[in-house]
């Protein structure tokens, strides 16, 4: 039964790396002021989490958009997926595609799944960004609820770097964009004009996430994907589109329902930016894309 602690004013005084229990960082934000953690590596025992998880037999859906030519990015998504993400976990991998006969054949490891939903195709790259809110909310509730306890909702131009695991789990979370994590609120991208549903007034909002990486229970992620869903099509019956499309959306959701765990950079970095000391790990890497030749083929 449970491990013996060593008295609480040890913990206090002890600096050890060697103490269990010893997992914090001064250099970084660990914890939000409404008391969301915030995922850095060296913070968190992987050990303890994963026992809890899997005492649960938690399975962990992953969403991921390959549509006309991004079907290009799944093979290394997948190849890379199998070694670093949920690794010991049960896995269904949920590749929304218009074009299923391009999905490749990636070995599996046992309890992982691959699941290929058709979906048509957006003549605007816009719109295929953002249908994802619509697709992710109605595939929820007809199916992801029966099958899995989490989703994570991810972009395919990417591969799998080191370790994302059940750390990242909780009701609703998003990741902080690797180009704004430390930067000020006025600098923040987000949708600026009133007249849009997205919009945040210059004193409001906490963080700027990434649309590339967020989730959490199925239930969370529906209510999260139908609100954005909502707000797009408010805009586009005015004519509008907010600036980040549904970046810019997940944004404002996040102002007023905040998330109740933010992931770290680490966890959707782009190396253009390099690889600042702060980062331990670099999890989930954007891969360099020709823009020119991808996109609008
Ligand atoms: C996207 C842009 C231009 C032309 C095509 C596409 C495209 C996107 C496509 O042809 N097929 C497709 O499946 N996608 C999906 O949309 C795919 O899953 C991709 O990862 C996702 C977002 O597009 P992406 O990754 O090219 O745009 P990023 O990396 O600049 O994404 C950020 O900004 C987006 C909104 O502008 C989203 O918020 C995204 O989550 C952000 O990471
Ligand atoms: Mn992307």
């Amino acid at each position: 039964w449970g491990r013996q602690l060593p008295p609480y004013f040890l913990l206090l005084q002890c600096d050890s790396k060697e103490n269990f229990l010893f997992h914090r960082r001064s250099d970084v934000l660990m914890m939000t002021p409404w008391f969301a953690p915030i995922v850095w590596e060296g913070t968190y025992n992987s050990e303890i989490l994963n026992e809890q998880f899997r005492r649960r037999n938690v399975t962990v859906g992953l969403t991921v958009f390959a549509i006309k030519k991004y079907t290009v990015f799944l093979n290394k998504f997948l190849e890379t997926a199998e070694t670093y993400f949920m690794v010991g976990h049960r896995v269904n991998y949920y590749i929304f595609t218009d074009r299923p006969e391009e999905v490749p054949k990636v070995p599996l490891k046992e309890g992982r799944n691959v699941v290929v939903l058709q979906v048509q195709n957006y003549p605007r790259w816009q719109e295929i960004s953002m249908r994802r809110m619509e697709l992710i909310n109605s595939f929820s509730q007809q199916r992801f609820i029966n099958e899995v306890s989490y989703l994570v909702c991810v972009d395919v131009d990417m591969r799998f770097n080191d370790q994302v695991g059940v750390e990242i789990l909780s009701n609703l979370f998003g990741t902080l964009h690797p180009h704004f994590y430390a930067a000020e609120r006025q600098s923040f991208t987000y949708e600026r004009r009133p007249a849009s549903q997205a919009y945040v007034p210059r004193d409001e909002g906490d963080f700027y996430y990434a649309g590339g990486f967020f989730g959490g229970t199925v239930m969370e992620v529906y209510k999260l994907t139908k609100k954005c869903h909502e707000a797009m099509m408010v805009d586009k019956a005015k004519g509008i589109e907010a600036i980040w499309q549904d970046e810019s959306y997940l944004n404002k959701y996040f102002v007023y329902y905040k998330p109740t765990k933010i992931l770290s950079p680490e966890y959707l970095w782009d190396d253009d930016l390099g690889r600042p000391e702060i980062l331990k790990k670099i999890r989930f890497l954007a891969l360099p894309k020709n823009h020119a030749a991808i996109r609008n083929k």
